[in-house]
């Protein structure tokens, strides 16, 4: 018997109907596309840089098996084939090829696989444009305006999703955020579940605690050491018990979530607030010795910036730099345009202000090894928004930079970075 506490009314069940759609294999099944001689097989994508596929003299392709791969990389995604044989994403490629070792490997194509996730939202959109964008290959609905009965509306989903991309997809349909993802993911692949606020005891309660989207490895633990398997489980403990362990708010947001109470809205659009990139070194760089290198990853970092700015539509006016240096401390500057970086963003414009950010960071003498460096662009603007003017305003600004540049207070041009 499960005992529901008085917030727990099922109320909040009755008036939405939202759906949540993933993509099947996602990675995998862009590949099987391009390659559909594979259809059927056990077939792994890796990280970009594995072995491609290489043509033989009889004109057919000849490609790596997981046995043939060493190294360090990770299983991105497998096809289902794979995965009966016990291989899944975040697992390590060699472990996996104990596993597989016939398995077909391939690398990592994300180009392809964004431009496939533009398409299947955009397909998404022309049947309703109440879509939250949860990332590469999902996405939440608000049907609740739809007329149309749950499971048509959902085979109609799914078919605007093949025939834009010939990708297959499942679907959750449920009275909320939290239930639609766990159905989604009920009937892989090609599934679609529907949930009503009586599926809970059946369909959810048997389900481990970690299949609550924003319970994970960690909270799952310490669950299962109070002796909490189950979404039941859960169900079952008092809030009190809950709170005691994992203090009020979390205790209270678990309470909820075991009994599918979830009143999260669809966000349609979300406000992205920075477009940034960072990266750490391998080794830890000498500001003076490795100029040369910090140079070279500054630029990669600019040209990723920018190309990040012109996918997602945006400039910026504020560019910004942060450093961590060997000891760990941080070290951020920032300069705000007086109008957006120029459209079309160019790696060039981005790098000659964060190199102006750059030059107000004093460096110590005990502060000259540089663990991580990253770029940043904010104060967003959509890109259509912008006007050739700019340019100069942007020149403007940086000369008046430089100028201060002189300046007493800030260290001179021959002992700047990079
Ligand atoms: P998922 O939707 O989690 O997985 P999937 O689409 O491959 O398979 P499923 O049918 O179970 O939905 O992730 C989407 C893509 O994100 C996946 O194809 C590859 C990538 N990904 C990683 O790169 N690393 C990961 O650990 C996971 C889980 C996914
Ligand atoms: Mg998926
Ligand atoms: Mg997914």
């Amino acid at each position: 018997m499960f005992i529901l506490s008085p917030f727990h009314t099922p109320c909040f069940f009755m008036f939405r109907r939202i759906a949540h759609l993933d993509m099947d294999a996602f990675f995998a099944s862009v590949e099987l596309i391009a390659y559909p001689e594979l259809y059927g097989q056990a077939v792994v994508v890796g990280g970009a840089r594995v072995p491609r596929p290489v043509r033989k003299p009889d004109g057919s392709l000849h490609f790596a098996r997981l046995k043939d791969y060493a190294g360090r990389g990770v299983v991105t995604t497998a096809t289902y084939e794979a995965r009966a044989l016990g291989v899944f994403s975040g697992m390590g490629l060699m472990q996996s090829s104990r596993l597989a070792p016939a398995a077909i490997l391939l690398p990592a194509n994300f180009e392809a696989y964004r431009d496939y996730s533009r398409r299947f939202k955009a397909a998404v959109r022309e049947i309703t444009p109440r879509m939250e964008d949860r990332g590469i290959d999902e996405i939440f609905l608000d049907l609740t305006e739809l007329s149309e009965a749950s499971l048509p509306l959902a085979r109609r989903l799914q078919a605007a999703v093949r025939t834009a991309t010939g990708l297959s997809c499942s679907i959750g349909i449920a009275p909320n955020r939290l239930l639609a993802k766990i159905a989604s993911d009920l009937q892989k692949p090609g599934g679609i579940t529907i949930l009503t606020p009586d599926d809970l005891s059946a369909r959810i309660w048997p389900l481990p605690t970690g299949k609550i989207n924003g319970i994970g490895k960690k909270t799952a633990a310490r669950l299962h050491s109070l002796g909490i398997e189950s979404i039941g489980d859960l169900a079952q403990t008092p809030v009190e018990v809950l709170c005691l362990h994992f203090g009020q708010h979390w205790g209270e947001w678990l309470s909820r979530v075991a009994v599918g109470i979830d009143d999260s809205p669809i966000v349609t659009w979300r406000e992205i607030k920075s477009i940034s990139r960072e990266t750490t070194f391998e080794r830890d760089l000498h500001l003076r010795r490795d100029r040369a290198e910090l140079s070279r990853q500054l630029d990669a970092l600019c040209q990723r910036v920018a190309a990040d700015m012109i996918r997602k539509e945006m400039t910026g006016r504020t560019v910004g730099v942060k450093l961590r240096f060997a000891d760990f401390r941080l070290a951020t500057r920032e300069i705000t345009l007086p109008s957006a970086l120029p459209a079309p963003p160019t790696p060039e414009t981005l790098l000659a202000v964060a190199r102006q950010c750059l030059k107000k960071i004093v460096f110590a003498p005990n502060r000259q090894l540089l663990r991580l460096l990253g770029v940043r662009v904010s104060t967003l603007e959509p890109l259509g928004n912008t006007c050739e003017g700019s340019m100069e305003e942007t020149k403007k600004t940086q000369a008046a930079q430089t100028k201060n540049e002189d300046s007493p207070q800030t260290p001179r041009q021959a002992e700047l970075p990079f």
